[in-house]
């Protein structure tokens, strides 16, 4: 089994999850700097202040990803290290970090695909009204135009916003991630509205600036419906559910890629919040609606749907005992089979997994290594379904794993391992898993071991 000849074969993670380094430099504050001092909040109280310590440790875990042979590493930047008050002054000691940072990539043969925003907001913004200020994507825009211009002379490949889904469903609507807020459905959808607009003037400026020939795309995720069986009414059914708009939340595959590629927001969608839809002046959609060159998918676990005899669509249970990984997400492989396909057919775009991984149980073992045997099975069987969708067709153009090493995952603190490199946190010691030495294998011989059991 070879994947395509110039397949990028990566790794990923983002700024607040490993970097540390919280008031280092002059960094500004950001909303999970403020997130996580609130009781109960996170984890066991847990911080993003020291974290991997990548921010001091960047150079040794440039020289591991060497080592494990990345093709590319997807880094996110903190907004607010770079700009302390989100606009305005920039902080060039924080600016140096990523230039250095870069530098140390390339030098171990890693190409940095960055990612704008990852969840790291500046609380300064979030004071003058965050994501609800139309303003801000101007805002995001200014700060997008600093890192380009500093970083596009290496820096190739971009993308805008990670999981919109998330830190709008989960930081403005749940309330579970920062910054903690549980609105109305009304402001969701104008914060949602705000961040897509972010990204139409984050691609204007990049595609403007840069000083490199860009690819650029987004990294959103959604719910991937996988169907119960091949059969043609069962397919549909998923694809239809993949692709619907039902609750009143924005975490589903259309809310925010439609306006993105499609340069519209789901029909079905509008109609079931025509009570809460925002203002939408005339030429936000084209502002939002810029040419991409990849479409960026997060992709962990699916649903299974099948078709009913009134031909509507029905959710089949998981069943009893289903295999999950510690963070209770069902391992379902061929979400990397039907989540490709049904994304590339609709937005035919090439796709790159972004993200994909499995948080395990880890630790030290009496040998003095960490085994994670389930890892590389999860990421085996996976990445067989990909190449499947790729052999019926998909274009697709790269494959980053979550994550490069163990980090901060958000409201649930380091309980969550999902690093193929160990990181002791009281040291900072790294140890490659089983899992890094077999990814390496993978990369050397572009996919062709997955087919040894
Ligand atoms: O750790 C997160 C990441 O920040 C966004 N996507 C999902 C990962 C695992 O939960």
């Amino acid at each position: 089994m070879s994947f395509p000849g110039d397949f990028v074969w990566g790794a990923a993670a983002a700024s607040y999850q490993i970097e540390g380094g919280a008031y280092d430099d002059g960094k500004g504050l950001s909303t999970w700097d403020v997130m996580c001092r609130q009781p109960g909040k996170v984890w066991e109280g847990n911080t993003g202040d020291v974290a991997c310590d990548h921010y001091h440790r960047y150079q040794e875990d440039a020289r591991l990803m060497g080592e494990i042979g990345l093709k590319a590493y997807r880094l996110s930047i903190s907004w607010p290290r770079v700009i302390p008050e989100g606009v305005g002054a920039v902080n060039e000691k924080g600016l140096a970090f990523y230039d250095r940072l870069i530098d140390a990539l390339l030098e171990n043969g890693v190409q940095p695909w960055v990612t704008l925003f990852h969840w790291d907001y500046p609380y300064a913004l979030y004071c003058r009204g965050g994501w609800l200020n139309r303003d801000s994507s101007d805002w995001f825009a200014e700060y997008t135009r600093v890192v380009v211009d500093k970083l596009s002379d290496r820096v190739k490949h971009w993308m805008t916003l990670n999981e919109p889904q998330v830190f709008i469903g989960l930081g403005h609507q749940s309330g579970q991630h920062a910054p903690g807020l549980q609105l109305g459905f009304a402001d969701v959808l104008l914060a949602a509205h705000n961040a897509l607009l972010a990204h139409g003037k984050a691609v204007q400026v990049i595609r403007a600036r840069t000083k490199t020939g860009p690819t650029i795309g987004a990294a959103p995720v959604g719910i991937t419906a996988i169907p119960a069986t091949e059969s043609p009414d069962d397919i549909e059914a998923a694809r239809t559910r993949m692709f619907s708009v039902w609750n009143k939340s924005c975490w589903n595959n259309t809310w925010f890629t439609d306006p993105m590629v499609l340069g519209r927001y789901p029909d079905d969608g509008t109609k079931l919040f025509e009570n809460e839809m925002p203002y939408i002046p005339d030429g936000d959609m084209k502002t939002i609606c810029q040419p991409l060159d990849f479409y960026g998918a997060n992709i962990y676990t699916a649903r299974t749907v099948r078709s009913t005899d009134d031909g509507g669509t029905k959710s089949v249970k998981d069943p009893d005992g289903p295999p999950l990984t510690t963070i209770e997400w069902v391992v379902t492989p061929k979400a990397l089979y039907w989540g490709p396909r049904f994304l590339y057919e609709r937005y035919q775009l090439p796709i790159v997994i972004t993200e994909n991984g499995m948080a395990n149980c880890d630790w030290i073992h009496r040998d003095g290594k960490v085994h994670d045997p389930q890892r590389i099975d999860f990421l085996a069987r996976y990445l067989s379904e990909f190449k499947r969708a790729i052999d019926d067709g998909v274009v697709a153009k790269g494959y980053f794993l979550w994550s490069i090493m163990d980090n901060f995952e958000w409201n649930q603190g380091y309980k969550q391992r999902f690093g193929i490199i160990y990181v002791d946190y009281a040291t900072g010691e790294r140890i490659l898993k089983d899992s890094a030495y077999w990814y390496k294998e993978v990369i050397a011989s572009n996919g062709a071991i997955l087919d040894k059991p």
